[in-house]
């Protein structure tokens, strides 16, 4: 197995990754792709419960850990000894907002724990992920740049930008390797994300597939950023095997891969399945929405690590449709 940083195999002792959140919409596929990459017996998958569905995590080991109990998470290093901590359990947007006490603490906390574990135990490399929520009403909404006003207004937001900058300190002041990037809403056909703003665009598809009509908690012409999953963990894993030197950015990337509003959305979906309706409803989860970037420069990803989507609206579609009507029959 090879590590990041161009580490040679014999400096990998034992040198496991450990991937804290696991069960979630990210956790459960980077688990999956960090265990095609490297030796499954590797890759620790962690979370607070079990998965609800096991064959997800199957074929490779699975630890409960509740990110906020720094002894257990000691114990499990000291057990794995990883190289690599994959740091994604967090509340996210909307949930933070009705839970923002607890939303703060598992955000911030749970990243404190991490980064102070991993100086203290010498792991090599940390991933935290920033979003597209770090920015803010005064951020221009356009081509969102990597450096501008930002002024978040949620709780998740705040958590996150604060969060940001913790990473890029205990960089300057540890040395430690921490890197991030500033998702935008997550699409995969594997896993339903839970409590955020963009989730509609992950729903969606499930409503279209299952043959019934979708009434969207977003308008119909809320522009935002999104990604398709396995572009995603191209970006995540290209990001922290990139040499040291090139990263430049130490608090977090901006990530575009393309940007739509549910109209088009269901438009996508409309062009395979004519009969799909598509009704609008906002909700409390609208002023969120508003408050983000319709879309995302990220000519400093491409600049510094090379950075390149692959998918766009109309081809996320057509894979998410193929995926998910054969999952039906399977
Ligand atoms: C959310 O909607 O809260 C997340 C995000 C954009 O970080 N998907």
């Amino acid at each position: 197995m090879a590590l990041p940083s161009g580490e040679p195999e014999t400096s990998v002792l034992p040198g496991s990754v450990l991937v804290i959140g696991a069960c979630g919409q990210l956790g459960l596929e980077l688990v999956a792709a960090l265990r095609q990459r490297y030796e499954p017996h590797l890759v620790v998958a962690a979370d607070v419960r079990p998965p609800k569905n096991p064959d997800l995590l199957a074929g490779g080991p699975f630890e409960l850990l509740d990110v906020l109990d720094r002894s257990r998470l000691d114990k499990l290093i000291r057990q794995y000894r990883p190289k690599q901590i994959y740091h994604l359990a967090a509340l996210l947007s909307a949930t933070a907002e009705k839970n923002p006490l607890f939303g703060w603490q598992l955000n911030m906390d749970g990243l404190l724990i991490v980064l102070e574990a991993a100086v203290a135990h010498g792991v090599a490399q940390v991933y935290w992920p920033s979003s597209i929520a770090v920015f803010g009403p005064d951020t221009p909404r356009d081509h969102t740049p990597q450096v501008t006003i930002m002024n978040p207004n949620t709780v998740y937001g705040i958590s996150k930008l604060a969060g940001e900058q913790w990473c890029e300190w205990y960089h300057r002041k540890h040395g430690l390797d921490v890197r991030s990037l500033r998702y935008p809403g997550l699409i995969g056909y594997k896993s339903l994300p839970g409590g955020g703003t963009t989730d509609y665009a992950v729903d969606i598809y499930h409503k279209a597939v299952a043959g019934e009509n979708y009434e969207c908690f977003l308008s119909e012409d809320t522009h935002l950023p999104m990604m398709y999953m396995p572009d995603a963990l191209k970006a995540t894993l290209d990001l922290m095997h990139a040499p040291a030197e090139q990263i430049k950015v130490r608090t977090s990337y901006n990530l575009g891969a393309m940007s739509f509003s549910p109209a088009e959305s269901a438009a996508s979906i409309q062009r395979h399945l004519p009969d799909f309706q598509v009704t609008y409803k906002p909700d409390g989860r609208q002023q969120i929405a508003d408050s983000w970037p319709a879309s995302i420069d990220d000519a400093k990803a491409r600049q510094d690590w090379g950075w390149q989507p692959d998918f766009d609206l109309d081809k996320m579609t057509a894979d998410m449709l193929l995926h998910l009507k054969e999952m039906q029959l399977a």
